[in-house]
């Protein structure tokens, strides 16, 4: 920046870009911001996994052996903040910062300085949280939803965590902000919205879930810290408050917070079946409808969480079926996932393994979450591992498969050079089988009564819990997979062509950035691919 303050000074003083650390500090392109979601996501995945693999070391069998109680639950409460707030939604944000901007021919993001502080803020949230594990105390032991009133009793390891919600809170407002005013303003001419690619809408739209609901979380975490510090009783019935409301104001953020994650998922699912089948997405005006339902109603299905808090009855029949009518306009996003491949000239990359991966498994999570919406069944299911199970289908098979499906998708792009394409399906496959074998079996654990947030287990529970922990260390171990083949697609190979996929593609990722003008006049061509 030249700024020139003697007056008749020769204006045409030029200082070089920075360079080095300072170039990655002050970048504000979006490619560069968002290649460091991207690696920031990456890194705490490994960090949050390897909180993982520590619960799952605990519970290989019974009796206590690895870590002490107090610590277990410090890693049940990192592990998940880490997982929802340090890597998936920065995955997805990632996505969005390298992805919208060329999908709809803008330069780069609308508040491209305001970019580089949400993603700077991150790190700095997310070192809270980690910090939190060696203050006086440790980390907060009440798992990432934070009930009081364990959660007002906790040592300062819980205001390290208070605070790093906040940050994460003003980090993902100030992105939201960015990709609306970016897709609203800062289309290429002929870019109607209804032209947009699905990944932009489902962004555009979990953008405003973003807005509504993360205000929501800081309110519910403030009200705890003056709890904590200043004498309220918010949540403390010795004052006239209630240890529930908590519950309700947390959830009302947390429901949309599960459709934060997986909208822009799907939004990649969306991208990645069409590249493979060589035909335009299946119903792209009712796939727009149905995440703005799915968005909507979201906001109403809350106290599904909450069936054993005493709500009365017809206010658990209301929340079972209000949650049961999200199956329908998810049903209709994978009818016309299923309907983009029929009669297609399909091919098998690894991006579309990952794709089918997420079909079939996050489908078979959202199935075990009709059988959780159901109240009478929920109410013997409730915190047990058949809920943990459950969601991880969801976040893991659901999130993390769409995102390996969108890494792989685009990595030509990124890099400019074509990945290992045998390495990556290996990837894919010891993902799903150790996936699977971690997953799967907890299903059985839950239904048996295993319960959730407990380092030890009655004897029963044992060979499922080997099975599920020599699962999950597979599946963390082949996650360094991945890591190989990113590095070693940075440093060259095959180079990428401008139709990697076989041309089926028209908008994708073959527009340049800053688009042509007049690039979307026309509407996109379909050439059918290689027959
Ligand atoms: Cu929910």
């Amino acid at each position: 920046m030249a700024h020139d303050h003697a007056i008749g000074h020769d204006d045409h003083e030029h200082h070089a870009p920075p360079s080095g650390i300072m170039r990655w500090i002050t970048t504000t392109n979006h490619k560069d911001i968002g290649s460091m979601y991207l690696w920031f996501s990456f890194i705490m995945f490994l960090v949050g996994g390897a909180m993982a693999l520590v619960i799952r070391a605990e519970l290989f069998q019974p009796g206590l052996q690895v870590v002490s109680p107090d610590f277990f639950n410090q890693m049940i409460t990192l592990h998940a903040l880490i997982m929802v707030f340090g890597a998936i939604m920065p995955a997805f944000v990632g996505f969005s910062n390298w992805m919208i901007p060329l999908q709809i021919g803008a330069s780069d993001m609308a508040f491209a300085r305001m970019n580089n502080w949400s993603f700077w803020i991150l790190p700095v949230a997310s070192g809270l949280l980690v910090l939190s594990m060696f203050v006086p105390g440790g980390a907060a032991g009440t798992g990432w939803t934070l009930y009081p009133p364990l959660s007002i009793q906790m040592g300062m390891g819980m205001d390290l965590a208070i605070f790093g919600i906040h940050l994460l809170g003003m980090s993902s407002i100030m992105g939201a902000i960015n990709i609306i005013t970016t897709i609203l303003n800062m289309r290429a001419p002929g870019m109607t919205l209804m032209k947009m690619p699905m990944f932009c809408w489902t962004w555009l739209i979990t953008a405003f879930l973003l807005i509504a609901s993360m205000p929501v979380l800081a309110g519910a975490v403030t009200m705890l810290l003056t709890d904590r510090h200043f004498g309220t009783t918010f949540f403390n019935a010795a004052g006239g408050g209630d240890p529930v409301l908590f519950q309700h104001i947390f959830w009302f953020f947390g429901h949309p917070e599960v459709y934060i994650i997986a909208l822009p998922a799907f939004g990649v699912i969306s991208q990645v079946i069409p590249a493979f089948s060589r035909k335009p997405l299946f119903g792209y005006a009712s796939m727009v409808y149905a995440i703005a339902a799915i968005a909507v109603i979201s906001f109403f299905v809350w106290a599904h969480h909450m069936y054993i808090t005493g709500i009365p009855l017809t206010g658990q029949l209301y929340f079972m079926y209000a949650t049961m009518v999200i199956a329908i306009p998810t049903g209709v996003k994978v009818f016309n996932w299923v309907a983009t491949m029929w009669k297609g000239s399909l091919s098998f990359e690894t991006p579309m393994l990952f794709s089918l991966g997420f079909l079939f498994l996050f489908t078979l999570g959202g199935f075990s979450g009709l059988v959780l919406s159901i109240t009478a069944v929920d109410i013997l299911l409730q915190e047990t591992y058949y809920v943990i199970a459950h969601f991880h289908y969801v976040m893991v098979a659901g999130a993390v498969f769409s995102a390996y499906a969108g890494a792989y998708y685009w990595l030509p792009k990124w890099t400019g050079y074509m990945y290992d394409e045998f390495l990556g399906k290996v990837h894919f496959w010891l993902t799903l089988i150790f996936f699977n074998m971690t997953f799967f079996v907890q299903h059985f654990l839950g239904l048996a009564g295993m319960p959730r947030r407990v380092p030890d287990y009655a004897l029963q529970f044992t060979e499922f819990n080997m099975i599920s922990t020599i699962g999950a260390f597979g599946l963390g171990i082949s996650q360094l997979l991945f890591l190989y083949i990113v590095l070693k697609a940075r440093k060259g190979g095959v180079k990428a062509t401008t139709q990697v996929w076989d041309g089926a593609e028209g908008l994708e990722w073959t527009v340049p950035s800053p688009a042509p003008y007049h690039t979307f006049e026309t509407p996109p061509v379909f050439e059918g691919g290689k027959h």
